[in-house]
């Protein structure tokens, strides 16, 4: 917009507004004239951004008003996914939705009702204050996948998880199954600045990624065996005599055990199992642990590889105390809850939740760390030292594959009800097949989303959700960051559309939970939140318009002063938090999900190693296949496979093939890359196609090119700590498409 038109005289005004197709939450400057959105660009005043938008970001105004948006209450008048709806006031859609709720608790109790929900979109402390006031513990998310066993399985070994790292005076970064070149832009050009300044890149990842290709030092593993590589890390840090000996000996707990514990996990025997040869692992151990202060970004990939996941994680973080990689300056922090203003914990009303409700918690007697019996401990830890908890939104869920388990057997008790908020689990859980069971056999489910997914077209009701211009947001990470961003609305919702705060707020009070929900909207709940910081501002988006961020000074070595929040008050390498839950004090080794060494007849079968998803661009999940814009810029699904494989297997460059694993066969196209190991196969994920038909049983055939199909969550591939499951190292088989199979493509 020119600088020379007087904004003001021209009737326009400059809203504070945020992107939310992604984490990044970019600033936004949205001009408005008349309740009109006329443009929309970035904020260059916005820390991250810098005022660049992405290409999803910039078509936040084809998003707004796009003619396949959700923009009325749905009831379903024909059956199940028929897809006939007739248009509802929102009134009556939280009136008849709330009378069955409350059927289904007097018959079956309250944790008959479970909610799904997706990666952090909205404020979800408002759906875990709904469930808390009704009394049921079955909310969840597939966070599982993404930070969330990272966060326990960290803070149960040093009291918090440093997801903000100090990178400004970094001299090496190692970002461990991260690929912020195709997943997280404003960061990897923060990363490329600081390459220039010298510091040095780790990147370990199976792919040559945007990433790699920047990287110092590569480090090309088979998926899904990153156990074994943190393993040598330590020991090589260990023998070698590398560890930083002040700290480990004033501040660690448990060195000698985990001394003893490493003795056999050479580089020699990692390399068999991760296919990099000794040298290679040596080089990243020597790299990490002589260019210090040093960083370990979090990546999505440990919380995605199953079964060894939570071992891996506790690894990992032994390496960052080893080093003394925390809370030092260019480490990683420890930053703790925000004391300054309200987190989400502490809007979530978890005391109303009684405490045989939280006993009902489903998967808690299996999975414990990220349900109530370990988000307890840890919440007690933290509060001595923290003054307060991690968000339970998040944090404390029942386990996800066990509720879809436990709609199809009634087991461990029946589940009645399904309410799906920001998320389409068919394509983003894991085992769709067993995902799309259970949605078809809930007996009822209420869908709250921008569009009509393959899951809400399974709905009974699917309710029209306000998007990014249309709300506001503070991006805080999980809610329990110290620091926050705040944006505004820049237009009030169009036509019945409604935030999610307001969707669980209007339910909550068509079922008498009025007295707690003082906050009629969205800005009064934020103005609560934010209050504390005792700013002069009479409201929220005063706020916005004058000061817009919240950073606290950074202080460092926090724990010299306070002590670590774990039992001992040191880091625990041994860790007693993990040994009360009943897991193993120091990390085993486990090998990959599925793997040819332990199971050599399933590799016979399904010979080839499949890791799925990883962000790629323009996609975020399942969205955005709607907006031809987007989706002219990757119009079909591909997979990753090696030159040489796909010669072995008579596929050429487009071919489509099949990609098959035990749970069942998706079809993408060829993509022959160099970039990828001969025996790795990357499918992309979060494929359908909204231009098909909607209704059951193609569903935006949602089944055909979805990587999910592919995936597993059986029991015992899931993560023993925390549940999650596999998308990544897992054992599938590559073949192409016959003519029959080629029918309408
Ligand atoms: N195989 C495999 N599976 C994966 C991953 C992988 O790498 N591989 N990655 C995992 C990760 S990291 C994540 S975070 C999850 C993501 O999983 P999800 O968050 O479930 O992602 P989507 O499938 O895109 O579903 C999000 C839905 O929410 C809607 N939506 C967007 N914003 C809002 C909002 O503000 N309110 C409401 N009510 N709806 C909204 C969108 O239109 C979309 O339909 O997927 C996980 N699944
Ligand atoms: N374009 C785009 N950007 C996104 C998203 C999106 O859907 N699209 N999603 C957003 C969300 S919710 C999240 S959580 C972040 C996640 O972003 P990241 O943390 O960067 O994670 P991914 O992109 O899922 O995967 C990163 C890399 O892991 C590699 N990888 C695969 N298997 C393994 C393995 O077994 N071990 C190791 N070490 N690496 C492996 C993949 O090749 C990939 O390059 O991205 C966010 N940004
Ligand atoms: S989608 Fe693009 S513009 Fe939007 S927040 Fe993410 S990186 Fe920024
Ligand atoms: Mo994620």
């Amino acid at each position: 917009m020119s600088k020379n038109i007087d904004l003001t005289q021209a009737g326009i005004e400059v809203k504070k507004s945020a992107c939310y197709f992604c984490h990044q939450n970019c600033g936004v400057l949205a001009y408005v004239k008349d309740g009109k959105v006329l443009k929309i660009e970035g904020d260059p005043e916005f820390p991250t951004n810098h005022g660049g938008l992405c290409c999803r970001g910039n078509i936040a105004l084809q998003h707004l008003d796009h003619p396949a948006r959700i923009n009325y209450p749905l009831k379903r008048v024909g059956k199940r996914g028929e897809g006939k709806w007739e248009q509802i006031p929102w009134a009556q859609a939280m009136e008849e939705i709330g009378t069955k709720l409350l059927q289904i608790r007097s018959e079956f109790g309250a944790e008959a009702v479970a909610t799904a929900g997706g990666t952090q979109r909205t404020d979800d402390w408002s759906r875990r204050r709904f469930m808390n006031l009704f009394g049921s513990p079955n909310g969840f998310h597939n966070s599982h996948l993404c930070w969330i066993p990272t966060f326990m399985v960290e803070t149960a070994i040093y009291g918090w998880c440093p997801f903000e790292l100090d990178m400004g005076s970094s001299r090496c970064l190692i970002l461990w199954g991260q690929n912020p070149g195709a997943a997280g832009m404003p960061e990897m050009h923060h990363i490329r600045e600081l390459q220039e300044k010298g510091m040095k890149l780790i990147v370990i990842d199976p792919r040559f990624s945007e990433t790699a290709a920047k990287a110092d030092l590569w480090l090309p593993l088979r998926p899904g065996s990153d156990l074994a590589l943190a393993l040598a890390w330590i020991h090589v840090i260990i023998y070698e005599g590398l560890f930083d000996q002040e700290f480990v000996a004033n501040c660690c707990e448990g060195f000698g055990e985990l001394a003893d514990h490493v003795e056999n996990f050479t580089p020699e025997w990692a390399a068999e199992l991760t296919w990099l040869t000794p040298e290679q692992i040596r080089a990243g151990a020597y790299m990490y642990a002589m260019n210090k202060p040093g960083n370990i970004q979090w990546g999505t990939s440990v919380d995605q590889i199953g079964r060894p996941a939570g071992s891996t994680m506790h690894a990992r973080a032994i390496l960052r105390a080893l080093t003394g990689n925390l809370d030092a300056p260019g480490s990683d922090l420890l930053t703790g809850p925000s004391p300054d203003f309200l987190t989400d914990e502490e809007m979530e009303a978890n005391d109303q939740l009684p405490e045989e409700q939280k006993s009902k918690q489903i998967g808690s007697d299996r999975f414990k760390l990220v349900t109530w019996p370990g988000y307890s401990k840890i919440a007690e830890q933290t509060r001595k030292v923290w003054g307060k908890a991690p968000t339970a939104e998040w944090m404390c869920e029942a386990h996800p594959p066990s509720v879809f388990r436990a709609i199809l057997s009634g087991k461990p008790y029946q589940v009645k009800a399904l309410l799906v908020s920001a998320t389409n689990p068919i394509n983003s859980y894991g085992e769709t097949k067993l995902v799309l069971d259970a949605l078809k056999a809930v007996d009822f489910m209420v869908t709250c989303d921008y569009w009509m997914t393959p899951t809400a077209a399974l709905s009974d009701y699917v309710i029209p959700i306000a998007g990014a211009l249309e709300r506001p947001t503070i991006t805080s990470s999980y809610g329990c960051s110290d620091f926050l961003l705040a944006s505004q609305r820049a237009i009030p919702p169009m036509y019945e559309r409604r935030n999610d705060y307001n969707f669980w707020r209007d339910l909550g009070c068509a079922m008498g939970q009025q007295e707690m929900w003082p906050w009629a909207t969205v800005e009064e709940a934020y103005y609560a939140k934010i209050a504390p910081l005792g700013y002069d501002i009479e409201n929220y988006d005063e706020f916005v318009e004058r000061y817009r961020f919240h950073f606290p000074e950074r202080e460092y070595f926090k724990y010299q002063r306070q002590g670590f929040a774990t039992p001992s008050g040191k880091v625990e390498l041994y860790s007693t938090v993990l040994k009360d839950l009943g897991y193993p004090p120091l990390p085993p080794y486990i090998g990959p999900t599925e793997n040819e060494i332990d199971d050599p007849e399933l590799a016979r079968e399904f010979p080839l190693v499949l890791t799925t998803g990883g962000g790629f661009m323009p996609y975020h999940h399942s969205e955005h296949f709607q907006i031809k814009e987007v989706r002219f810029l990757r119009h079909e699904p591909y997979m990753d496979i090696n030159p040489a494989t796909a010669a072995e297997l008579s596929i050429e460059d487009g071919d489509w093939v099949w990609i098959e694993t035990k749970r069942g066969r998706i079809k993408q196209k060829a993509n022959l890359t160099q970039g990828i190991h001969p025996r790795v196969i990357y499918t992309q994920r979060g494929w359908w196609y909204p231009e098909r038909s909607m209704a059951a049983p193609e569903l935006g055939g949602c089944l055909e090119s979805n990587t999910n199909v592919l995936t597993t969550t059986a029991d015992d591939h899931c993560d023993p700590y925390s549940g999650s499951w596999a998308n990544r190292g897992l054992l599938c088989r590559v073949y192409k498409l016959n003519a029959s199979d080629m029918e309408g493509k």
